[in-house]
């Protein structure tokens, strides 16, 4: 394969140091406003919203930029059924014998449980689908390279990017997940990494009381 042309690099834009503090600090006061929501309403969200916050996602960096993902947008009311009662299925073995007294104790300050109704409610689950491999036009398969971390990447942007959109999201992880390939008609290439549930929180909705590590918690500077 030969290499791509090489273009300039379109500018970034010019801060003084006192603007770019600044600016850091307006983004992370923007990002830790995002809290997780587990109750939706069905408010309606132009679907524009959604496509752009999913461009964005995936400008994501990605291992020799293969762009390892697949987004799932569901919007039909049946298929949120069908969603919501396998991924219910899943959790009620899950909360009723899987998991074990750890897990559960460390969930238990959270207060989930098996009942799932955002899954119907929300106006948008985006299943993200991560891609191991791809069939070339002769139908070679090359596989992907840093698929979980480019995937990560993806989500956390498309997290953001929905956040600034001013819309709730819930991460979603019902284990296994195997039952999205086969209600959304996917590949055995993909395997569906996490549900992000997007759309207005519910009036009146209620989040747990939880803090975030301080700087010194999560970094140091060498
Ligand atoms: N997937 C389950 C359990 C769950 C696990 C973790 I770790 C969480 O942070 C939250 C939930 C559920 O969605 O209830």
């Amino acid at each position: 394969m030969s290499q791509h042309p090489f273009v300039p690099l379109p500018p970034l834009p010019y801060f003084d140091d006192e603007t770019r503090i600044a600016q850091a600090n307006a983004f992370y006061q923007q990002l830790k406003k995002r809290r997780t929501v587990r109750e939706f309403s069905d408010a309606p969200v132009p679907r524009e919203v959604i496509e752009q916050c999913l461009l964005a996602a995936g400008t994501a960096p990605s291992g020799a930029n293969q762009q390892p993902w697949f987004f799932a947008v569901i919007t039909s009311a049946d298929l949120k059924k069908r969603i919501r009662e396998a991924a219910e299925a899943e959790e009620r073995l899950f909360y009723g014998s899987r998991a074990s007294e750890e897990w559960l104790q460390a969930l238990a300050p959270l207060g989930t449980d098996e009942h799932k109704p955002f899954l119907e409610v929300a106006p948008y689950l985006i299943v993200v689908f991560s891609q191991k491999w791809h069939l070339d036009h002769d139908g070679k398969k090359h596989k992907h390279y840093y698929v979980p971390e480019s995937v990560g990447i993806a989500c956390g942007m498309l997290l953001a990017a929905l956040h600034d959109a001013g819309l709730a999201t819930l991460t979603h992880t019902p284990s296994p997940m195997g039952f999205l390939n086969e209600i959304l008609d996917r590949p055995s290439s993909e395997r569906a990494e996490m549900i992000i549930v997007a759309g207005l929180p519910a009036a009146g909705v209620t989040v747990p009381d939880i803090s975030k590590k301080s700087l010194d918690e999560i970094a140091r500077f060498y």
